[in-house]
């Protein structure tokens, strides 16, 4: 019998049940092999242990350096902050994010391509890579606010209509992330389990979601039988700037707020494999804008 779009076969079906679930991965993290890229066997076997792996200090300072004036340059841009890829926090006018960077600005297009991370995202997804999604995330001092627990993977299969895990995230370091400034905290391990959420879908929910996700992030039960019933550890990623922080799409990650006078700025790149391009929203009315699901899937150039 012809399959319907109601029958598409769904590995992660969420927002559909009014009882949340922990799902088991159905699927590899790591596809591709020490002859595949930078990464040797150590490596591989961390992230796939993990879900995430820090690279420290990989872009100098002069590097950081002006990648940050080009922040602080868009941050300040009246033109930028109007447009409807600059998310600003709930509670002040402050910019909490910027998207579609890498489409926007010659330097961050180029910084996407930059084998020192392109060429790891080609061998942890054993393929070609396209942009997903870029972003900065500015979270200033004292005023920038955090980012609840929840897995990436599950608003883009959700919303994107990302069909599977094969996807992930490179987190550059702008800033020194300390303790206590709002660093990236991750659960080690919890990639390869899928916490189905509750709760439909709303209309053109990431006007709010950018600015405080709700909808799609998981219970706190869940929450609690991933880290404490599974036995697992909530880890900071702290570090310099100019730091990479790998991670899969589906590993249960946060921030808090910062009340320091220290800014915890990062560049977002999201890789997909395309072998992975989005289908139709799993559970959702439509897609989300271009900014932050890309439906041009042209491969990241290789160099
Ligand atoms: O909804 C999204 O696509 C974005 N939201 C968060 C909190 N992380 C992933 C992504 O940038
Ligand atoms: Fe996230």
């Amino acid at each position: 019998m012809a399959t319907t779009d109601t029958m598409r076969q769904d590995a992660y079906p969420t927002r559909v049940s009014d009882t949340p679930e922990l799902l088991e991965r159905t699927e590899p993290v790591v596809r591709g092999g020490v002859d595949d890229g930078p990464l040797g066997q150590d490596a591989l076997e961390a992230f796939d242990r993990d879900g995430y792996l820090v690279l420290p200090e990989v872009f100098s300072a002069d590097e950081v350096a002006a990648i940050r004036a080009r922040l602080d340059e868009l941050s300040a841009d009246p033109t930028v902050r109007a447009d409807e890829r600059t998310i600003t926090e709930l509670e002040s006018e402050e910019v909490r994010s910027i998207f579609e960077i890498h489409k926007s600005d010659p330097r961050f297009a180029k910084l996407s391509a930059d084998p020192r991370v392109a060429d790891v995202a080609r061998q942890l997804l054993g393929s070609d890579v396209y942009i997903h999604q870029s972003r900065i995330n500015v979270k200033p001092g004292f005023v920038g606010k955090g980012f609840w627990w929840h897995s990436d993977f599950e608003t883009w299969h959700a919303e994107d209509g990302m069909p599977r895990m094969r996807c992930l995230s490179a987190s550059i370091t702008l800033t020194d992330n300390y303790p206590h400034n709002g660093p990236l905290m991750v659960v080690p391990g919890s990639h390869r389990t899928f916490i189905t959420t509750v709760g439909q879908t709303p209309e053109d929910h990431y006007k709010a979601s950018l600015k405080k996700q709700e909808v799609g992030t998981p219970d706190h039960d869940s929450l609690t039988e991933l880290i404490v019933g599974q036995d697992r550890e909530i880890r900071q990623l702290t570090g310099k700037a100019g730091s990479v922080v790998f991670f899969d799409c589906n590993i249960m990650h946060a921030s808090s707020e910062n009340q320091t006078p220290f800014p915890r700025s990062n560049v977002f790149l999201v890789y997909n494999s395309v072998e992975n391009t989005l289908d139709e929203p799993f559970a959702a009315s439509k897609r989300r804008p271009e900014f932050a699901a890309a439906t041009s899937f042209e491969p990241v150039p290789r160099s």
